[in-house]
């Protein structure tokens, strides 16, 4: 006669009791709280043990080679992956069409599967490759000869229970484009004897306009024209004024002026007439010596 029957799974042991009737020994159990993914063979071995009243007992285990498979249990996790793209950032304008991609995957407990990892542009799956991180993968992919204008970066993934997570999507930019800069004032060696200098001009993007603007480094308010207009002081002598038009996907335009500011009038050296007097009518040379700076 059978005295006890024990069941050992995941280091705890259970005691079965024998059904009347049937004379099967049962119990019911709590499945583990975690997947047996991670567990050796992925799955959680159970070991039965029957003693009789006599004291000899029998042990099987996953081992047995009539029974092992039958004692091996799978527990599944339903806890889907966390996908985060981390770049591009949403609504980012980027200065490039081969953008590079990373995408983070998190999983509690089973764990991301990496071959179910597909992240696409624009619906194209794209070549990635994951790097092992804490709790998932790293993902890196390059896009490639994306044309100027808007994209959209998906990324799916699984565990290794099986569970799909959400989808995560970002649109950006590509602007490959520089602004357009138009500096209508001053022009090229422009000379002035007035400190106060006018800069104007004209700057648009087409995709990833509205452009910031600054003159030497000083930013400039552009209107929704485009136009812009500031004042600069100028030391005495040669001045250099540069234009920086930026977009918002850090495509520039630069232009350089220079311009002279001279505030110093002429000055007479020497003045003379010969011959001087003259005679009616006769000719004479008027010789002048004069500086400037
Ligand atoms: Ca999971
Ligand atoms: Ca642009
Ligand atoms: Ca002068």
């Amino acid at each position: 006669m059978i005295k006890t029957m024990t069941a050992r799974i995941n280091g705890q042991t259970y005691q079965l009791t024998q059904e009347e009737g049937s004379g099967d020994w049962v119990v019911q159990i709590q499945a583990p709280a975690l997947s047996s993914y991670n567990q050796e063979g992925h799955y959680y071995p159970v070991e039965l043990t029957a003693t009789d009243e006599g004291g000899n007992s029998t042990t099987i285990d996953d081992d047995h080679s009539t029974f092992g498979t039958q004692l091996r249990l799978q527990a599944k996790e339903r806890e889907a992956p966390v996908i985060t793209i981390t770049s591009p950032t949403a609504d980012a304008h980027l200065g490039t069409a081969a953008p590079v991609v990373t995408v983070k995957i998190t999983d509690n407990d089973s764990g991301v599967d990496p071959d179910t990892v597909v992240i696409k542009v624009d619906g194209a799956p794209l070549e990635a490759s994951g790097e092992a991180t804490d709790g998932g993968y790293l993902f890196t992919a390059s896009a490639s000869g994306l044309e100027d204008g808007p994209h959209t970066i998906t990324a799916d993934a699984a565990d290794h229970d099986g569970n799909a997570a959400q989808q995560a999507s970002v649109t950006f930019t590509t602007d490959t484009v520089p602004p357009t800069l138009n500096v209508t004032a001053p022009v090229e060696g422009f000379k002035t004897n007035n400190s106060k200098l006018v800069v104007s001009g004209e700057t648009n993007d087409v995709t990833s306009g509205p452009v910031t603007l600054t003159v030497n480094d000083t930013p400039v308010v552009v209107d929704e024209g485009g136009t812009f207009s500031t004042q600069v002081t100028l030391t005495e002598g040669e001045n250099r004024i540069t234009v920086k038009a930026t977009d918002a996907a850090g495509k520039q335009t630069v232009i350089t002026r220079t311009v002279y500011l001279d505030t110093n009038a002429p000055v007479f050296i020497s003045v003379s007439m010969t011959p001087n007097p003259v005679d009616c009518g006769a000719t004479f040379v008027l010789r002048v010596k004069a500086t400037d700076d």
